[in-house]
């Protein structure tokens, strides 16, 4: 090979890498207005994603976007992690910079069996949903690693001891990194626990589903995402829920949400007034979360957790599962007629289904469900100007 040879070799290997590279979104993100659903195959600089290479790009990409905008930063994992189990539980001890924090959780096994078991993280101590007996629950004592009493719980908690009060992450992404690091502390200590480690899942109800959603959207680890009746901040959509609004239904919104606690991170107040001009939106956070399961249960009776807001922004989420060529990894199922956060009996084969598939690696679960019991009204024409391309080469 002579010298020309060599530097068009070259040539061809930087095109070729520089074609490869994830666009990177500028330092100053100039929002422009957009009232529909934002595409989830278009890059903030107008590039298309056409393959599954550009996808996870653009998946990081919506990623940052979620951290700049609403969510907070998600510090990357500490210096030391670890894993202490006793008797009914496991402590994780983790330091950051010279600073120490630790939690436990506790584990409750099957009483049958001798595992290892796939686990349910709750967020929070209590469970909402009939967990099946073959499946272990763990509990993340979300409260306590930061706080969600109103406005007075901004920065308190063991996340905000470790990381300092004004670290800009929002009580979910908190969560999602404590979530995170009680599955690091898992994995060290995996001989001597009955978890499986790879098989691990995580639900919440109201305002602990909209966490369940933030941990499952944060975390790669977690396999199936259950959030239930999470509502706006959850599985609702912005600027479906000012739709509502505007059609004088009593619904949460972005606008209420930053006022009443600290779900969101103190970046997200100062773009509330903008939601039309948001390059993201809640569809995109189920996007985060595909190819892995999710199956969303929702009210379609309590305005204010904005049915056909919910309905509508996961139906548009799973257009990226669509895309991926897995739909059926993801659910939506809207059900009402009882109270807040009582699971319904007409979802049981759904959610059985969802277990069985993604806990238990059964591929023949049926988990193709997109349903609401009453007609919701959501017009896909009226919120999504886009299509849906093949991402699976
Ligand atoms: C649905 O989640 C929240 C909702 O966002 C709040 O506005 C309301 O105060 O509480 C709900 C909840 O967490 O209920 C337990």
């Amino acid at each position: 090979m002579n010298l020309l040879q060599l530097l068009l070799a070259f040539a061809a290997l930087f095109v070729t890498v520089w074609a490869q590279a994830c666009p990177r979104l500028p330092r100053n993100l100039t929002l422009t207005a957009n009232p529909r659903l934002p595409d989830p195959f278009t890059f903030f600089n107008g590039r298309k994603v056409r393959n599954a290479a550009q996808w996870s790009c653009r998946r990081e990409e919506i990623m940052e976007l979620f951290e700049r905008l609403e969510s907070g930063i998600l510090p990357p994992k500490p210096s030391s992690v670890s894993g202490t189990i006793y008797d009914g539980g496991i402590t994780v001890k983790i330091t950051n910079r010279r600073k120490t924090i630790s939690f436990n959780a506790t584990i409750k096994y099957p009483e049958k069996g001798r595992g290892p078991f796939p686990a349910l993280i709750t967020i929070g101590r209590y469970v909402s949903i009939p967990i099946p007996a073959n499946v272990a629950v763990i509990a993340f004592e979300n409260d306590a690693f930061a706080g969600q009493n109103g406005q007075s719980s901004r920065g308190i908690g063991q996340f905000y001891d470790l990381h300092g009060q004004n670290h800009t992450a929002s009580a979910m992404t908190a969560w999602a990194w404590g979530v995170g690091r009680l599955i690091d502390a898992l994995e060290e200590t995996s001989r001597r626990h009955r978890i499986n480690v790879r098989r691990i899942g995580t639900t919440g109800c109201s305002r602990n589903g909209k966490g369940a959603l933030t941990v499952g959207a944060f975390e790669p680890r977690i396999v199936l995402t259950i959030p239930q009746e999470s509502g706006t901040g959850g599985a609702g959509c912005w600027r479906l829920a000012d739709d509502m609004m505007k059609r004088g239904l009593n619904v949460q919104t972005a606008r209420q949400i930053v006022m009443e606690n600290v779900w969101f991170s103190p970046k997200f107040s100062e773009v509330v007034e903008r939601v039309p001009e948001l390059p993201i939106d809640h569809h995109l956070l189920a996007g985060l979360v595909a190819p892995r399961g999710l199956y969303a249960i929702e009210h379609s009776g309590i305005d204010w957790l904005g049915p056909p807001s919910t309905f509508g922004c996961m139906a548009t989420g799973r257009k990226v599962y669509e895309a991926l060529g897995v739909a059926d990894h993801m659910g939506i199922s809207s059900v009402g007629d009882h109270s807040h956060c009582q699971f319904p009996e007409s979802q049981q084969p759904e959610l059985d289904a969802f277990i069985d598939k993604f806990l238990f690696r059964n591929s023949s679960a049926d988990t193709d469900i997109v349903r609401s019991d009453v007609e919701l009204g959501f017009k896909e024409e009226d919120w999504i100007d886009w299509k849906v391309p093949k991402l699976t080469r």
